[in-house]
């Protein structure tokens, strides 16, 4: 018998970097709970902790290669595996091109220390420009305005919730989400405590959220609107003298001109459009302005909409005019010890914009990356260039890409895919092969991404619980072979690898993770910086398992400012050329509804006990009752006659899905949401508790020519759909 063991891990579901504490005996999970002294998350954790175990347990999860056959799902062996994953890649790139081969990453790509650190290398072995994620259903519209304001995509600004003492909130829910773009455990105990110091909280969204209710202040607003309410507040800041920059003057660029473009968005003019009063807003920019230190902060309702990126630049904007930026109390910038935008600087990923377009519409590939909304149409149309095999790794692109259902026919006729995942789902259910990996508590962890995220500076080392079982490779170890396998075979010409990332072939990631601690700015040798006395290694983090506290952010942008003046550009020329769409959308004083009589406007929410697609086989987490549910106010429910628990048929362009109605006053007249996710009552899953409770998908709803078209990113919020009785 194996005695007890307590381990210390940072929790790497969501964005949000809870401490856990687990007692482990043999492969016995015996408890996992907050850890009380981490000094980050001190104790915080969320329902989806304990459904780790869910995981570890689930019998559903792949453990080894399989193959699709007519007669079912084989297992083979690693080496077959590979070797007819390589092969299939080689054929299809030498007859069709390198284009030819599609690659989607998915967002565990980001909460996985071995993915986030081979998959570079492997992609580039590929060769391939049909480079797909979730970044373009996500967070791109923050990645372009950081580029061209601040000269890289990783130089996001975090709202400093704990100094705060105004926080406007446009389109984030982390009461329900834990937090994003914004790495903050405990985030309800941050946010009271913002307003037990006097502070307070504004929540701007369609729907009346649990942080709204949280909130000091909510205020119902038209989805897709928001960036003529941060305009109206910009207007407002100028007209009555409020901009003061302070030490921001110095190295900020374009004020005039964000001035003047300003000067036609009067609040009374977008009143009518985005469903706020004139008089509101003008509180509004008055209280952010006299606030000793405020933050403007938007998320994924003021991402995936159509103005994404004016969006996420007007907010921008609004912090650097209040002097809020890179100020404490306002949106700052981390110094994490693994210096990740140090590190991509050295291998030349700032950023890019329009380097290449999409072959069938034209879209500009930002970060080298072309919009999942343009996915399915590559597969499907033929011509040079046609995608004709794919590779997902850790993705759920069928039910997390607007118009699934048509991306879900195109997986069907590829000529090869293989899937990198845990599960046989909506997507993989696809694959020719599946190479699955170990997970969650069977792999270390090191957050790369999340603190550079975070609202403070800390680092943490988290070992493996378990080792793999008997066969199970990590997923570094499967996209390492492949991208071994894919360069021996001859095709790809080594030379053209940057030499930098050479080395990461050979390194297991916590050795890489030691290396970058050692020349971080906490290391003994810092590439930029001098020392701090930190001395930070991996020796020293696994001395110190619950964490090391490294202090509250600091003003830092000046030295990080990676444009080529190394100033705050504040009004980058593709930004400001975009405002003619917005007027566009929305002529002045017309109050003109941009939707049919009859059309109601869909927009999506989360729930605390979901993760994205992929948590539903997790049975603690479905259990209750159902909340895949359409939500509508009792004014359109009573026009079109609908009550309360009945099933409803939403329909929209694209498609139609069925699914219960709640009515209620939540939501705003016009308005109708659901949840994202859902949806596993497709053929041939293998997610038994899922397929119990399967809901359906809202993006069977959701429409692939409803694009952020500056930046690409899916414009989700906002899809017109009329909805009937069943
Ligand atoms: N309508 C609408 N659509 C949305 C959103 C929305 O708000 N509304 N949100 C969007 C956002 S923000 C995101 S990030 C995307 C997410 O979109 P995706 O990333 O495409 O979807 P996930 O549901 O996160 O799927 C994760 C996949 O990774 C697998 N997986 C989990 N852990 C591991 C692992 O350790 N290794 C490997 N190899 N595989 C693993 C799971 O089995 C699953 O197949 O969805 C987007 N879609
Ligand atoms: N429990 C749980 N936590 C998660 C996830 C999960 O699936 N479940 N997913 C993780 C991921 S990948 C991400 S990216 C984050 C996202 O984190 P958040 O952005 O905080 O997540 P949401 O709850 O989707 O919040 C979006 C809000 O935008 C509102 N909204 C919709 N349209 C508009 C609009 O046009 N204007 C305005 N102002 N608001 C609008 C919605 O009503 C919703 O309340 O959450 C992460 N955490
Ligand atoms: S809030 Fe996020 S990080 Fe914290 S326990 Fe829940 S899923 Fe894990
Ligand atoms: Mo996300």
């Amino acid at each position: 018998m194996s005695e007890p063991h307590t381990y210390y891990r940072t929790c790497n579901l969501c964005e949000a970097m809870c401490g856990l504490e687990i007692k482990v005996e043999g492969q016995h999970i015996l408890s996992i709970k907050g850890d009380k002294d981490d000094p980050f998350s001190q104790g915080h954790i969320c329902p989806k902790a304990t459904a780790l175990e869910d995981i570890y347990h689930d019998p559903d999860r792949l453990k080894y290669p399989v193959r699709r056959t007519p007669s079912g799902w084989q297992r083979i062996s690693w080496d077959e595996a590979f070797d007819e994953v390589v092969s299939n890649i080689q054929r299809i790139q030498g007859v069709h091109g390198r284009n030819a081969i599609g690659v989607y990453l998915g967002n565990p790509n980001v909460h996985n220390l071995g993915l986030i650190l081979y998959n570079a290398p492997f992609i580039r072995s590929l060769k391939t420009k049909n480079r797909f994620s979730a970044t373009s259903v996500d967070q791109l519209p923050s990645q372009y305005a950081a580029y061209l304001m601040f000269g890289h995509q990783l130089l996001f600004p975090v709202p400093d919730v704990d100094r705060t003492h105004y926080f406007l909130m446009l389109g984030a829910n982390p009461l329900a989400s834990n937090g994003s773009l914004m790495t903050a455990a405990g985030i309800e105990n941050r946010l009271k405590a913002l307003q037990k110091r006097g502070g307070k909280l504004v929540v701007i969204d369609p729907r009346r959220t649990e942080t709204a209710v949280l909130a000091n202040e909510h205020h119902f607003i038209h989805p897709g609107t928001d960036a003529l309410f941060l305009l109206a507040l910009i207007h407002t800041l100028r007209a009555e003298g409020l901009v003061k920059l302070g030490r921001l003057a110095e190295f900020t660029d374009g004020l005039e001109t964000i001035e003047q473009v300003a000067a036609d968005f009067a609040p009374e003019e977008v009143a009518g459009h985005t469903g706020i009063a004139a008089d509101e807003i003008r509180r509004m920019a008055r209280e952010l302005a006299a606030a000793e230190s405020g933050v403007v902060y938007g998320r994924i309702g003021v991402s995936t909409q159509k103005f994404g990126g004016l969006c996420q630049w007007l907010i921008n904007v609004l912090n650097v005019l209040t002097g809020n930026m890179d100020a404490p109390g306002g949106a700052m910038f981390t110094r994490p010890a693994v210096d990740v935008v140090g590190l991509t600087t050295l291998t030349g990923q700032t950023g890019s914009v329009g380097r290449a377009h999409s072959r069938v519409r034209g879209l500009p590939a930002i970060g080298g990356e072309f919009p999942s909304a343009a996915m399915a149409e590559e597969i499907l149309t033929p011509g040079e260039g046609q995608i004709r095999g794919m590779i997902t790794v850790a993705g759920n692109p069928v039910l997390s890409t607007p118009n699934g259902a048509q991306l879900d026919q195109a997986l069907a006729q590829l000529d090869f895919m293989v899937a990198i995942d845990i599960y046989i789902n909506e997507t993989t259910r696809h694959a020719n092969i599946i190479l699955p990996t170990t997970t969650g508590l069977e792999t270390e962890h090191y957050d790369l991404v999340f603190h550079l995220l975070a609202v403070r500076n800390t680092a943490k080392y988290s070992p493996a619980l378990f080792e793999p079982e008997e066969g199970m490779l990590h997923d570094w170890q499967v996209l390492g072979e492949l991208r071994q396998r894919l360069e021996g075979g001859g095709s790809i010409n080594r030379k053209t690898l940057p030499g930098k990332l050479e080395f990461q072939k050979r390194l297991p990631p916590h050795k890489l993770i030691d290396l970058a601690l050692r020349f971080g700015p906490y290391g003994a040798r810092p590439l930029t910086g001098t020392p701090t006395g930190h001395n930070l290694t991996l020796a020293k983090l696994k001395r110190a398992p619950h964490g090391i506290d490294l202090g509250p952010l600091e003003p830092i942008l000046q030295e990080r400012l990676l444009t080529s003046n190394r100033r705050i550009m504040l009004a980058p020329e593709p930004l400001v050329a975009d405002l003619a769409r917005l007027k566009e959308t929305y002529p002045t004083r017309s109050g003109r509804s941009v939707t049919e009589p009859d059309e109601l406007v869909l927009i999506g929410r989360r729930d605390l006990r979901t993760n994205n697609s992929w948590m539903h086989n997790a049975p603690r987490l479905v259990k209750g009752k159902e909340r895949c549910t359409l939500l509508m106010h009792p004014a359109d429910a009573a026009a079109r006659q609908l009550a309360h628990g009945q099933v409803v048929a939403v329909a929209s362009r694209v498609g139609q899905v069925t699914l219960p109605l709640e009515v209620t006053e939540a939501v705003m007249p016009g308005v109708v949401s659901m949840p994202h996710g859902w949806g596993h009552g497709r053929e041939a899953i293998q997610l038994s508790v899922a397929q119990a409770h399967p809901g359906v998908s809202i993006n069977d709803l959701t429409d692939e020519c409803e694009l952020d078209v500056l930046t690409g990113n899916a414009a989700f919020s906002g899809t017109a759909v009329i909805v009937t009785p069943l």
